[in-house]
């Protein structure tokens, strides 16, 4: 059985955990915080999480473990069948992944866990988010999901990636640059909320947050 190790408010943790419930694989979950120590380099290169543990092996890299699933896993789909629409899932996942989760996580420090970005860092992630989102307005369709008519790893991506910049934009710029950018987000974040298992991940990363910050 495969084992799920990060932590529960990682929105990656919960990308990689919500895309097994979706596909009905079963999965032990274990707690590793991030970090350089030797245990977790081992499995992790870096020392990130998420990682998990195969049969064959321990995978890191939310996406490569996206797709190992997708590929080990082929009941319950995330990916269409045609090669040219599950290259536009994927160029869909990797815009957000690169121009707007990734820069949005330079103020994620200030935004959620209390330290202090720099005014210079806190203009120059404003304009190039905006940029990002921008671009993922051209791409995301809304109808309903993020690609269409049909649920996808699209949606498995955009959902906790989503609310989180969501999130750290309101905090820092006092206005949510997600629904600015992205016309009918919310009715869709509400969409995929109705679902049982995204209601799971959120409770349980709600959890993890009060359980975070009782500690700090
Ligand atoms: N590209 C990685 C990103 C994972 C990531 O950034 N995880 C965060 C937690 S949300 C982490 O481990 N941070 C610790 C660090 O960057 O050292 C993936 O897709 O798995």
């Amino acid at each position: 059985m495969i084992t799920l190790y990060g932590v529960a408010i990682s929105n990656y943790y919960n990308k990689i955990k919500w895309a097994m419930m979706e596909k009905e694989i079963a999965f032990l979950e274990e707690f590793v915080a991030p970090g350089q120590t030797d245990a977790v380099l081992k499995r992790s290169p870096l020392g990130k999480i998420p990682f998990i543990k195969t049969a064959d092996g321990y995978l890191s890299e939310s996406q490569a473990i996206l797709e190992y699933l997708e590929d080990s896993y082929p009941e319950h789909p995330l990916y269409p069948s045609d090669a040219f629409e599950r290259a536009k899932t994927r160029e869909f996942i990797q815009h957000l992944e690169l121009n707007v989760e990734l820069i949005a996580r330079r103020i994620y420090s200030q935004a959620i866990f209390g330290g202090t970005v720099s005014s210079e860092t806190i203009d120059e992630v404003k304009v190039k988010l905006e940029a990002g989102l921008k671009g993922l307005a051209r791409l995301i369709k809304l109808e309903p999901y993020a690609l269409g008519s049909e649920f996808s790893a699209a949606d498995i991506v955009a959902w906790p990636h989503l609310q989180l910049v969501s999130f750290a934009s309101q905090k820092i710029y006092g206005t949510d640059l997600v629904s600015e950018h992205i016309p009918g987000i919310d009715a869709y974040i509400k969409l995929i909320e109705s679902r049982p298992y995204a209601q799971q991940v959120g409770n349980d990363r709600n959890a993890a947050l009060t359980a975070f910050f009782s500690k700090q």
